[in-house]
């Protein structure tokens, strides 16, 4: 009896599932993969459940962050299927297409609209919003082009007798190399309410002694908010004055 009873829930199980892929979301090769999402996002085999044939079925890879298009272990951030320089990753949260290098067909690649903040998706040349948030409790910056993330830093932020200010600022000036009243160069300075403070590299004294190097991920500043050597100019040569930034 106990059998029959479990048999008919297992029964009933696969009735329900079937039901399910047969309506809303039909998956042929029973990966996990609808095949929706297989053919218009993915660009992967709705027939064959391990699209690269590496062993790894496309669901695993998806879910695990890993190509499925690519039989290498590379992950969705690094791989770059059309080579249109961006990322299968960044195309997937963009809504371009990652098998189409030029998705609204423009004659400018997704890699490049994104790279000079233009709206991948439409013909005109539209310009996506650009914003930075900083999380002064996670000590991470987080840079924003529409509503994707583009890249994620740490950083230190002011100690707690000299905090930065929280709220919404904006970049109001760029210097290359600033001079602080404190007697330290700070390079790639981004300057936050005319200058009051600001975002920039770990900071150095003229002898080249550089300052808080461990301890980016805590704060140490008197207010500023200080990057790595790479992240600060990365943030530099993105960033714009108008470019809105929110402490939180
Ligand atoms: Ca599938
Ligand atoms: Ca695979
Ligand atoms: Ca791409
Ligand atoms: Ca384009």
């Amino acid at each position: 009896m106990k059998k029959i009873f479990i048999f008919s829930i297992i029964l009933l199980f696969f009735i329900l599932n079937y039901n399910v892929s047969a309506t809303s979301l039909l998956d042929s090769d029973h990966d996990g993969v609808p095949d929706k999402d297989e053919i218009t996002l993915y660009k992967t085999d709705p027939h064959n459940p391990d699209t690269d044939g590496d062993g790894y079925s496309d669901f695993v890879e998806l879910n695990n962050g890993y190509s499925p298009l690519n039989p290498l272990p590379v992950k969705l951030k690094d791989n770059d299927y059309d080579k249109d320089g961006l990322s299968d990753k960044l195309e997937l949260e963009f809504g371009t297409d990652l098998s189409n290098p030029d998705t609204d067909g423009d004659g400018y690649k997704d890699g490049t609209e994104i790279k000079n903040g233009y709206d991948p998706l439409s013909p005109k040349p539209i310009k996506l919003p650009k914003r930075i948030e900083i999380d002064t409790k996670n000590q991470r910056l987080s840079y924003f082009l529409g509503k994707v993330r583009l890249g994620i830093f740490l950083i230190s932020s002011g100690v707690p007798s000299h905090p930065s200010p929280k709220g919404h600022h904006t970049i109001t000036n760029k210097i290359i190399k600033a001079w602080s009243p404190y007697g330290l160069w700070m390079p790639y300075w981004l300057g936050l309410d005319s200058g009051r403070f600001g975002i920039h590299e770990l900071p150095y004294w003229p002898n080249g002694v550089r300052e808080g190097e461990n301890h980016l991920g805590h704060p140490a500043s008197h207010g500023c908010i200080r990057l790595g050597l790479k992240d600060a100019k990365k943030l530099y040569n993105w960033a714009q004055v108008g470019t809105p930034v929110f402490i939180y």
